[in-house]
């Protein structure tokens, strides 16, 4: 459907005619509903629907850099751009032998994009290909696949993240499992490095974090609606974690000053060490997302 400035909306629904899906604006998944129809995304009543600037929420990708790196654009140009959706196999409802319904997306940016990777590199649009394929399972396990490869270009590196903001209750009572005893990078001194000693991350005020060679496997547990959103990643070593609290909430236009309660950033990425891409070569960084009932949080 056209929508968001005629943007294309594609909605993933579950095979089993469920309330399950997902919906993606571009590159951007901006909503994921479980059996019951409930959003698990959360999406800023301020949120700026103007193409092609990243709607605040959903899954934007921050790609080709993350953080601002020196350049005008904080989180790359990918986030920002109208992809193209490829020869998915109509209809989007229903295809794969395993009951998964997907939809291709490829970016395909222009010089100007270039502008704003890191000067340093000298990257045309033709020399490298970025596919996302988006999928979502019978069981309403959402899986982002990144494919970027340099076609026939000069070496060039990267950083990446699917920046994914959980819907939250309230942050107060939210944890984060999995990201214990590691390093990490804190956006709030300067990307000093730390050693995490909580038991589990909890949220008293603004978090801006870059864990640092994270498991594969993380929890972000919702106390008060008893459910626990799973992460697992592949080629994705960091993860990211972000609540602006209050006062950066106030600060940002496309957010309510209240809403940073029910929101949290916990972001798959590969930002510490960037990734360099011979010619010929390809990345993958695959993100898996699932919700369970929080009673099963320990076997995440
Ligand atoms: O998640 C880390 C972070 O870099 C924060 O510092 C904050 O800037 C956030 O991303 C949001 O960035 P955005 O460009 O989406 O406003």
């Amino acid at each position: 459907t056209k929508d968001w400035n005629g943007i294309d909306q594609v909605v993933l629904r579950s095979p089993h005619g469920a309330s399950a899906r997902v919906s993606l604006y571009g590159g951007q998944v901006t909503s994921w509903r479980n059996d019951h129809g409930e959003e698990l995304l959360f999406t800023s009543s301020k949120a700026i629907f103007k193409a092609p600037k990243a709607m605040r929420g959903g899954i934007p990708i921050c790609f080709p850099q993350f953080g601002n790196g020196g350049s005008t654009e904080l989180h790359g140009f990918a986030r920002n751009k109208i992809w193209m959706i490829e020869d998915s196999p109509p209809p989007l409802h229903l295809n794969d032998s395993h009951g998964k319904s997907f939809v291709d997306l490829l970016l395909k940016p222009s010089d100007d994009d270039m502008k704003c990777w890191p000067h340093r590199i000298f990257v045309i649009p033709s020399s490298f290909e970025f596919r996302l394929r988006v999928s979502l399972a019978a069981d309403g396990v959402l899986n982002m696949i990144s494919r970027i490869r340099n076609v026939n270009g000069k070496p060039f590196s990267f950083s990446f993240a699917y920046h994914t903001y959980f819907s939250v209750s309230d942050i107060s009572e939210v944890r984060i499992e999995g990201l214990e005893t590691l390093d990490y990078l804190d956006n709030l001194c300067q990307k000093e490095r730390f050693t995490e000693q909580g038991n589990a991350i909890t949220f008293e005020s603004e978090v801006d974090r870059v864990y640092v060679s994270a498991p594969n496997a993380i929890a972000i547990l919702d106390h008060e609606k008893k459910r626990t959103f799973v992460i697992r990643k592949e080629g994705l070593p960091d993860i990211v974690v972000w609540n602006p609290w209050e006062k950066k909430s106030r600060a940002m236009g496309d957010l309510g000053d209240e809403e940073y309660k029910q929101m949290v950033c916990v972001d798959g990425a590969a930002i510490v060490r960037p990734i360099t891409l011979k010619p010929g070569e390809e990345w993958t960084g695959r993100m898996q997302l699932k919700v369970v009932p929080s009673s099963f949080c320990s076997d995440h």
